[in-house]
């Protein structure tokens, strides 16, 4: 990219439920300090697993080698923040839906999540992403699908939030169905 030119910029979305690393992910992955909204937790349940948690966005940003601007927002996991989710979902061109792989407790949340996001951006492509895969616990790709009951055609990729390449590989799955999309809606039009 010549340096004169401004890149395009695309905005993603990291979903997940509560604790899942949805803002871990954004930090690991922004070339910007991010803009987070934590706040401590509050109900005994959540102080259980952390000690903040997102109330409103995670905001940050990651240019590609091609040259193309990622805005990526990260939504508070937690229901009762749900009234932001329509609002960050605006103009997504694609989605991630995070999950710890070694807790299933909150997974079944993640599907609200999707139906709503799909009434919102119907076309927008998406992937799950298994976090935490450093943990020894934590449950393979092919024990996800099986139990989540998840169809080949969709992408499950393995993560460590904290880990820049692992991220990355994330980021480069979701993009690799962006940019499809987009080549097809081309040859349509
Ligand atoms: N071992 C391990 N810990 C992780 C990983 N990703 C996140 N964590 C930890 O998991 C906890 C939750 O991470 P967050 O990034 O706050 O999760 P979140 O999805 O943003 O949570 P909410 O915004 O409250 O819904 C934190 O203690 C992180 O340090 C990972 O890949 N491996
Ligand atoms: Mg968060």
């Amino acid at each position: 990219m010549k340096s004169s030119e401004k890149p395009k910029s695309y905005k993603i979305l990291v979903a997940g439920h509560f604790g899942a690393g949805k803002t871990t992910f954004v930090r690991t992955l922004s070339q910007i300090p991010i803009l987070e909204t934590e706040k401590k937790t509050t109900l005994e349940e959540e102080k259980s697993k952390k000690s903040s948690t997102t109330v409103a966005m995670d905001f940050g940003e990651y240019i590609t080698e091609e040259g193309m601007k990622i805005h990526v927002f990260g939504i508070p996991g937690q229901e009762r923040f749900s009234f932001m989710w329509p609002i960050l979902a605006r103009n997504t061109v694609g989605f991630i839906y995070m999950l710890d792989s070694t807790d299933s407790s909150r997974w079944q949340e993640v599907f609200q999540q999707i139906n709503l996001f799909r009434k919102i951006s119907p076309d927008a492509p998406f992937i799950f992403v298994a976090n935490k895969q450093d943990l020894p616990n934590a449950m393979s790709v092919e024990e996800i699908r099986k139990k989540l009951k998840l169809p080949e055609n969709i992408k499950i990729v393995p993560c460590v939030a904290t880990d820049k390449e692992k991220v990355l590989s994330c980021l480069e799955e979701l993009l690799k169905l962006v940019k499809e999309k987009f080549q097809n809606r081309e040859k349509v039009s």
